[in-house]
């Protein structure tokens, strides 16, 4: 009796790349012609810099404040657990004052009952950043363990000289040309076969096109009952 539900789960839908290199406008697109073809979705970034970690995120970014490369890592990590998770408070117990918080994995369910995400940046940022800065690759993967592995990883790929030409560069931390082809030879070290990669160079209206094809196969797939599993497979 649960086929039905079960067999209609949305998809996890990551978008990756370097700075400029157009994701975020590429995911509000995505975003806009899904909800128009009604489909259930919603549109997530990371870092999410509305939570308390991520308003530490976010002065960190801002070069407002300094951090240890391993606590930032950390804090960018439990930025996406604290997305994954949601506690529901239950108060009020009125025999001993018990304050119960019961966790409800919150991507898990969105996923369930129909919903697809799009997600502007996720683990891959993760370890592509901080490997980019010379730490560990294995201990950068390891906070993100257990975190729901995408059903596609979308490569927006731009060459880190092309994306710096872009403009507004240079207002945050990272967005430093020696520092982006670091990462992007860290983005190299983690692809593998599945990621699909789109030329980040090509007009707005091709990369969009060739965005829905894959992302609608991927729904497809999800569609038909795909399981979801968890980083890293
Ligand atoms: P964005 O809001 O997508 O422009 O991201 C802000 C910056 O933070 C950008 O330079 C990419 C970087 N970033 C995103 N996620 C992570 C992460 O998990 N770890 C690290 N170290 N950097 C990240
Ligand atoms: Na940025
Ligand atoms: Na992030």
């Amino acid at each position: 009796e649960n086929k039905e539900s079960s067999s209609s789960r949305g998809a996890l839908i990551v978008l990756e790349g370097l700075d400029r290199c157009g994701k975020t406008s590429q995911s509000g697109r995505l975003y806009k012609y899904l909800e128009e073809q009604g489909h259930s979705v919603e549109s997530w970034r990371f870092p999410d810099r509305n939570t308390g970690v991520g308003q530490m995120i976010s002065s960190y970014l801002a070069n407002q404040s300094q951090l240890d490369d391993h606590a930032i890592h950390l804090l960018f990590s439990a930025n996406r657990w604290e997305k994954r998770v949601s506690l529901v408070h239950w108060i009020d117990l009125f025999v001993s004052e018990l304050y119960l918080s019961i966790p409800v994995s919150l991507m898990e369910e969105k996923l369930k009952s129909g919903t697809t995400l799009i997600v502007d940046r996720y683990s891959y940022s993760g370890v592509a950043f901080s490997y980019a800065k010379g730490l560990d690759i294995g201990w950068c993967k390891a906070p993100e363990i257990g975190l729901l592995a995408p059903d596609l990883v979308v490569y927006l790929d731009i060459s880190p000289e092309k994306a710096a030409e872009r403009g507004g560069y240079g207002d945050e931390r990272y967005e430093q040309l020696e520092f982006q082809k670091k990462v992007a030879g860290s983005y190299l070290a983690l692809r593998d076969s599945s990621w699909k990669v789109i030329d980040a160079t090509l007009s707005i209206e091709d990369i969009e096109k060739k965005l829905r094809e894959v992302v609608l196969d991927c729904m497809k797939a999800c569609h038909k009952g795909k399981p979801l599993s968890q980083l890293w497979p």
